[in-house]
């Protein structure tokens, strides 16, 4: 599996000819997705024959993935006292899941092959409506994987960054939903109201039912999110992300690192 052909249906989601019109009806179709529904899920992106190589690729290496375990602010980019009890700023969750990071990864693998195809960087520099975007040159978290087992869950919050592109390699038997607020947030307006209703369960989220091999790009900055507990499974939950900058050589500052990549038995509060 050497070429762009190999991963990614192409006859349905033209990446290799993005100036023809079907690839510019395809751009145009999920920018809409977007501007709509913060969400931009592209079912049967990834070839089946590949999906079951990544994920096998991912399981082979999950004896040495990075256990994380926190509770953690949804709004990790402010400060967070002074709120009263209850409130969504001083509210609390889990993240325990499994991590595995570039720098663990076989340089020469399909995660990583898949992440340096060009036509990607290029489809979602369209997507994203940017003048430039660059695989980020991080040695961690450039290509992440987010490994969930029984019991684990990624609990609510913000992105600190819009265009968070993943793809999912493996669904848990049970649980493990990707549950999202479209959109709820504003840079003017938090919107608490509705976020208090979200967090209390009396507004249910929208869920993102996709099926392994499906190509996901999401308004995390906008739209509170996170992974539902998974339940009894066998198989875990696996995740594939990428990250991309608009400058080139982007590396993720050493606090952002340690926080994805390590456990703490005090709770992250914000900046
Ligand atoms: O694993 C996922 O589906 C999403 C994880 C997530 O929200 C994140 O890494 O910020
Ligand atoms: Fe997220």
């Amino acid at each position: 599996m050497q070429a762009l052909a190999d991963f990614i249906d192409l006859e349905r989601y033209p990446l290799d000819r993005l100036d023809s019109p079907a690839g510019c009806a395809l751009v145009e179709d999920c920018r809409q997705m977007m501007s709509e529904g913060a969400i931009c899920a592209l079912e049967g992106f990834l070839r089946p024959t590949v999906v079951r190589s990544l994920a096998d690729e991912v399981s082979k290496l999950e004896n040495i993935m990075r256990q994380v375990d926190f509770l953690a602010t949804p709004y990790g980019w402010l400060k967070n006292s002074g709120f009263p009890e209850g409130h969504p700023r001083s509210r609390l969750y889990r993240r325990h899941c499994g991590v595995l990071t570039a720098d663990q990864l076989n340089p020469v693998g399909l995660c990583t092959r898949l992440f340096n195809f060009a036509q990607l960087t290029e489809f979602v520099r369209q997507l994203l409506g940017y003048e430039t975007l660059f695989n980020s040159a991080c040695p961690n978290i450039s290509v992440r994987l987010n490994i969930m087992r029984a019991g684990d869950e990624f609990g609510w919050h913000y992105d600190t960054n819009d265009g968070a592109i993943s793809f999912i390699l493996q669904n848990a038997e049970q649980g493990g939903a990707f549950e999202y607020a479209p959109l709820i947030r504003s840079e003017t307006d938090e919107n608490y109201d509705r976020v208090d209703r979200i967090f209390s369960g009396s507004e249910s989220p929208l869920v993102a039912e996709a099926s392994a091999g499906t190509f996901m790009l999401f308004m995390g900055r906008r739209s509170l999110h996170r992974v539902a507990p998974v339940g009894q499974t066998a198989r875990s939950r696996q995740t594939l992300l990428f990250s991309y900058d608009q400058k080139p050589g982007m590396v993720f500052p050493e606090k952002i690192r340690n926080r994805m990549l390590k456990s703490s038995p005090e709770p992250f509060l914000g900046q």
